[in-house]
């Protein structure tokens, strides 16, 4: 185990570095009374901070829905993320940056809290998914439970709330799979848990709108990117649970997950229940793309 690895990991809290054990909020914390703030997941490849400036602009967006003032600008705040990944050491890795409504008293009232709280983790990266699943593809189900709708608690906020997409991923471990597809409050495709979804029908690629009211994920961007570069057909638009099962190729895109195929609904084969060649070829151009030092912020 090298030095770096021996001693115990720094959190960014509101300016300071604490080691891990004494990184600590208090439990009158309105993220943790009521999920009232907003996060983002973030990783670092070979040192440099993958699309950190559109996670960042998303993280204000996700704020300025909620009213809650980030105390510093978004400048400042690729300046921190920078800071704790540098302090850290560590050239590939996965941060969690927060932020909290702050503390307050246990009604719900928002002007109760003082200061939010910006939290900055940076952990080890974790072997991604298992290059098994890679090869073999997740089995979903479609979850009972539906996408929080767009005029509701909509996931095109990244909030700390949600337990929409925890009671998805506790029916489909309930049910022996790995991951659920979520319907939108009409039927229509939404998106996984923590990932956007893709399908491929006679060579297009196909995902469902934000209208959907997922999160417009930053890899399912990218992704849309790299088909255009290979002249792949890509359509945003709605995707019938029936389509779903019968098209050619589906995939989730996220960054926690990055590109893994579907191979099973249930026990319903997508395709030949194998990894198709749309997917191979977008994730062969994924893997180049992500560890082009264009594509993000180094960290060192
Ligand atoms: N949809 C939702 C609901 C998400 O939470 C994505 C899509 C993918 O977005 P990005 O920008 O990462 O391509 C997410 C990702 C995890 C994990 O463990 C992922 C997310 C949140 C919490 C955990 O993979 N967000």
């Amino acid at each position: 185990m090298s030095a770096q690895e021996a001693r115990e990991p720094l959190v960014y809290i509101n300016g300071e570095l604490y080691p891990k054990s004494e990184a600590k909020v208090s439990v009158f914390d309105h993220g943790l009374l009521y999920g009232d703030g907003v996060f983002e997941g973030i990783r670092v490849y070979n040192g440099i901070i993958f699309k950190l400036r559109e996670h960042i602009d998303r993280l204000y967006r996700s704020a300025k829905v909620l009213r809650l003032n980030i105390p510093m600008d978004p400048e400042k705040m690729v300046e921190e993320v920078v800071r704790t990944v540098r302090a850290n050491g560590f050239r590939d890795a996965y941060i969690r940056l927060v932020v909290t409504r702050g503390v307050g008293d246990l009604g719900l009232d928002p002007r109760k809290c003082g200061r939010p709280n910006v939290i900055i983790i940076v952990e080890h990266l974790e072997p991604i998914l298992g290059s098994g699943m890679r090869e073999k593809g997740i089995t979903v189900i479609f979850s009972s439970t539906r996408r929080d709708p767009v005029h509701a608690t909509s996931h095109e906020v990244k909030s700390l709330n949600y337990l929409n997409s925890i009671l998805a991923k506790i029916e489909a471990i309930e049910a022996g799979a790995d991951d659920a597809i979520m319907l939108d409050s009409r039927g229509f495709v939404a998106e996984a848990t923590g990932a956007n979804v893709f399908i491929v029908k006679n060579g297009t690629l196909i995902t469902p709108p934000v209208t959907t009211g997922i999160l417009p994920g930053i890899t399912r961007a990218v992704v849309i990117e790299i088909a255009g570069k290979l002249g792949i057909p890509v359509q945003e638009r709605d995707i019938t649970p029936v389509e779903f099962m019968t098209a050619d190729e589906a995939f989730v895109t996220g960054t926690g997950a990055e590109l893994v195929p579907i191979g099973f609904v249930g026990k319903v084969p997508i395709g030949d229940g194998r990894p198709g060649p749309v997917f191979r070829r977008i994730l062969e151009e994924f893997n180049r793309y992500k560890t082009d030092p264009r594509n993000g912020v180094p960290a060192f």
